[in-house]
């Protein structure tokens, strides 16, 4: 039997990729690739459970039935998406167990977007247009990326995140039609919620050291900044349509490229969040960690009954 070299094996993954194959879970993967894919999943995964806590907060506070019940199925979508983010990072080699115990222990980063507050109703608005929005932009491009479980729990995650942006859309549009006061929290949301939207793809491509690989093995097929053009390209004209603004005063449209430009992020605002320090993190994390203990005996329950069962 033919016994491949690492760099034969290597060139015929890397032909299966060109080819647009997609990597299952049995087949032969460099290293690296499994170890980018852990990494990029679970942190997701940690992302959307960690997402529940901003808008969850406002479930017992909506102003009618049927916002709550919108609102109630949007955050527990992001559940299920945690779900089939964790059984997709599974199928790697690493245990639900450690990828949690990796987020409760401050050791696993999730979006540095949900370390900021939500300081009104429409901060619920302003994360389903803009903060999904700015996922599915990122997740639509993974749901082509070269590895099968990754790529199937993307089509089906974006599917709801369509319902999750439009809901968020519709709501900042009736909004900035009523009362001055309505358009007025939508503004206000809506500054609240822009750059930290801005932030989620990550560090220019200058400063991404990941993109190269992940581009190179199929898994992101479209840089940071890439996204985030196309990101501030569909977003400021919806925006400013609505008679509302983005906060930021040098955002125009350049005529010779065709696209929005602004002013540069904060970059330190962005590493700081991300290494622990943002107005939210030991809350986030705090909640994360009562609801691991106060949900302890229904996994030791059905542990038990799994194992009575045989
Ligand atoms: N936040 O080399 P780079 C949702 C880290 S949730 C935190 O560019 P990469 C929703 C990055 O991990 C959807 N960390 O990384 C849920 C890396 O550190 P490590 C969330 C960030 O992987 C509830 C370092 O910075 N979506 O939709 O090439 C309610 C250097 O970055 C961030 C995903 O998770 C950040 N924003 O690109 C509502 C999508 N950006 O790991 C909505 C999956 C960068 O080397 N992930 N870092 O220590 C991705 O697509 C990519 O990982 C990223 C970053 C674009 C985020």
């Amino acid at each position: 039997m033919d016994d491949p070299t690492y760099d034969t094996r290597l060139a015929e993954f890397e032909t299966r990729i060109a080819r647009g194959e997609k990597i299952e879970p049995g087949d032969w993967m460099p290293d690296a690739y499994r170890k980018q894919l852990i990494r990029m999943i679970s942190q997701h995964a940690n992302s959307e459970v960690v997402g529940m806590l901003p808008e969850g907060a406002w479930i017992t506070r909506a102003p009618n039935l049927r916002r709550k019940m919108v609102l109630l199925a949007k955050v527990q979508d992001e559940a299920g998406h945690g779900q089939y983010l964790y059984h997709a990072a599974e199928t790697l080699g690493i245990s639900r167990d450690e990828m949690i115990d990796a987020l409760l222990e401050g050791r696993a980063k999730y979006a540095s977007v949900f370390n900021y507050p939500t300081l009104g109703w429409a901060d619920v608005a302003a994360i389903g247009w803009l903060v999904d929005g700015a996922a599915i932009m990122n997740q639509t491009m993974l749901a082509h990326c070269s590895y099968g479980p990754y790529s199937r729990a993307m089509v089906r995650i974006c599917a709801e995140e369509g319902f999750h942006k439009k809901q968020g859309q519709e709501m900042i549009i009736r909004y900035s039609q009523g009362t001055p006061a309505q358009k007025q929290m939508a503004q206000e949301a809506i500054d609240r919620w822009w750059w930290p939207a801005l932030m989620m793809f990550g560090p220019h491509d200058s400063d991404s050291p990941n993109t190269p690989q992940l581009m190179r093995w199929g898994i992101k097929t479209r840089t940071n900044d890439e996204l985030r053009q196309e990101f501030l390209d569909e977003l400021v004209p919806g925006i400013q349509a609505l008679g509302l603004s983005v906060p930021d005063p040098e955002m125009h449209y350049d005529e010779a490229t065709g696209h929005w430009v602004g002013r540069e992020i904060d970059w330190d605002e962005f590493w700081r969040v991300i290494k622990g320090d943002g107005p939210m993190n030991a809350s986030r994390l705090a909640a994360r960690r009562k609801a691991h203990e106060d949900g302890r005996w229904v996994r030791e329950a059905a542990a038990a009954y799994a194992q009575a069962m045989g």
